[in-house]
């Protein structure tokens, strides 16, 4: 049986320009919603501050959305990680041999919408960012490796969030399909690969949707407590931005076409695996409801049409769809070509969580048979391959793995980091990878490790949370050198790629 991947599989390592890039006011960049963000020591601990149509401070947390008439604000001595992060913006010369280095023949990158529009709304596009990408790419095909390019990886001009409310408004597809023009115009003959958007269903609150809350929010919810941040109108109000940022990007999608032969343009999912906590039906029947809400959004994207439980789902909220004249073509006739998401671990559905949910139960990562990562991340690679395998019979179209590994501490002993924790999560992990693709037959055309430069944690903001190749010399408070120095996950990887896969 042949063990390897085919030889034209993409073998390379994810970033994101608002966890990575730095340089946040250099070039002419404008302000992102993920500038606003400060660090914390896990999600809801992470604010964003603004002053209130009276003028007082106050914060909301990541995952939520800002009031009505609220003026997002720098804040005077708190740490903002996006602001440097490790500094792509001025190490993309070496990092990028490093990457190649190791063998990469791709690289996933996320390009900053505010470097390019920096308030979202200009006319004509800010020539110096549009010129580092320009540089980056040429960077990476100097040395072989294929650009993987994310549109919009959760940082939002917050000039269209102020102007304009977000997603929430339609206007911002008009604002998103400009913004890809210029994008496709300019590196229509660097770049084959495109993503739409991050991880669209995990989208909510200010930094990715940049929606503000209505002052007469419900409070009340239909069925079981949700978790507060979802407030039905706040539900409301993502699912219709949602709705707007779908149609945005199949509009990209039939762009993309029109402009770049041989393209590939695919949205992009977050998934977990999901196990029900016991064979009782209810478990296994919520942990199916539970799995359909992730998949909801890639089932639009991927098929061109909303599904029949769509409804059940809205229902929860009250919240009825507004389609516009022209929404159900473009979103039929201009399907994604092929499904990114990202994959770390998988989770447990148990009908008795005390968090009741509409699904009546919730889900969690209480697994006896796994073992966890340091931040509790159950490690699944069994999990990998059954993913793979859900996705391929769902859609029959190509898949790639954008996103995986292990975000762990690491420490540097005599100047050499033994990331062994790291090796056997990502050979575990690629050798069920193998086994989807040589044996069940998935069509996955390529596998980039997140954070292949160690980068700062979306969830938390922390630089201790690592998950490079590449140690960068950066503590959580950003104070540090930015060096760069290879783990040993660095060599084995590079010998990973130099067999094609067939030897771990
Ligand atoms: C995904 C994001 C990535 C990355 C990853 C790891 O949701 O697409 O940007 O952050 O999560 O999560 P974290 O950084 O919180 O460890």
């Amino acid at each position: 049986m042949n063990k390897a991947f085919p030889e034209t599989f993409l073998w390379g390592g994810a970033t994101a320009a608002n966890q990575y890039e730095g340089g946040y006011t250099e070039g002419g960049r404008g302000l992102a919603a993920s500038d606003l963000i400060t660090a914390g020591s896990y999600t809801s601990s992470r604010k964003i501050y603004f002053t209130d149509a009276n003028g007082k401070t106050d914060h909301i947390t990541l995952g939520e959305s800002l009031p009505l008439g609220a003026e997002p604000i720098l804040k005077e001595g708190e740490y903002y990680p996006s602001h440097n992060a490790t500094d792509f913006y001025h190490h993309y010369k070496e990092d990028i041999g490093l990457m190649a280095e190791m063998g990469f023949n791709s690289y996933r990158l996320a390009i900053s919408w505010t470097r390019i529009f920096p308030n979202g709304d200009e006319e004509e596009p800010n020539e110096e960012g549009l010129q580092f990408y320009d540089d980056v790419f040429d960077e990476c095909l100097k040395h072989g490796i294929e650009p993987i390019v994310t549109i919009l990886h959760f940082d939002m001009p917050v000039g269209l969030a102020k102007k304009y409310g977000g997603w929430a408004n339609r206007k911002m597809i008009d604002f998103y399909l400009r913004y890809s023009e210029v994008l496709f115009t300019r590196y229509k003959a660097k770049v084959k690969y495109w993503i739409t958007v991050n991880e669209i269903n995990v989208l909510g609150g200010f930094w990715t949707l940049g929606t503000y809350k209505k002052d007469n929010a419900k409070t009340e919810t239909k069925g079981p407590i949700l978790p507060a941040k979802y407030l039905p109108d706040e539900a409301a109000g993502k699912y219709q931005a949602l709705h707007h940022l779908m149609v945005a990007s199949s509009y990209a999608n039939k762009l993309a076409h029109e402009m770049i032969p041989d393209v590939k343009i695919g949205t992009m999912l977050a998934l977990s695996g999901i196990y029900p906590n016991t064979c009782h039906p209810d478990d296994v029947f919520g942990a199916y409801l539970f799995r359909r809400r992730a998949l909801l959004f890639s089932d639009v994207m991927m098929r061109g049409y909303y599904p029949a439980y769509a409804k059940s789902i809205f229902d929860e909220y009250d919240f009825e769809l507004k389609m516009e004249e022209g929404d159900e073509e473009i979103l039929k006739n201009h399907p994604s070509d092929y499904l990114a998401f990202s994959y770390y671990r998988t989770t447990v559905y148990d009908r008795n969580s005390d968090i009741k949910t509409t699904t009546g139960g919730q889900q969690g990562q209480a697994n006896p048979y796994l073992e966890k990562t340091p931040w509790g991340w159950p490690i699944d690679a069994k999990g990998f391959r059954f993913v793979l395998n859900e996705l391929y019979d769902r859609y029959q179209k190509p898949l790639m793995c954008v996103e995986n590994g292990m975000g762990n501490v690491d420490t540097i002993e005599n100047g050499k980091i033994h990331d062994d924790y790291r090796i056997a999560y990502l050979r575990d992990h690629i050798s069920a990878m193998r086994d989807a693709v040589t044996v069940d037959g998935v069509e996955l055309i390529g596998y980039m490790p997140w954070g292949c430069i160690d980068l700062v944690s979306a969830g938390t903001g922390e630089m201790k949370k690592r998950y490079g190749f590449v140690y960068v010399d950066l503590d959580d408070a950003g104070k540090g050198t930015f060096d760069r120095i290879k783990k040993d996950s660095f060599y084995w990887y590079k010998s990973v790629i130099a067999s094609n896969g067939s030897e771990l």
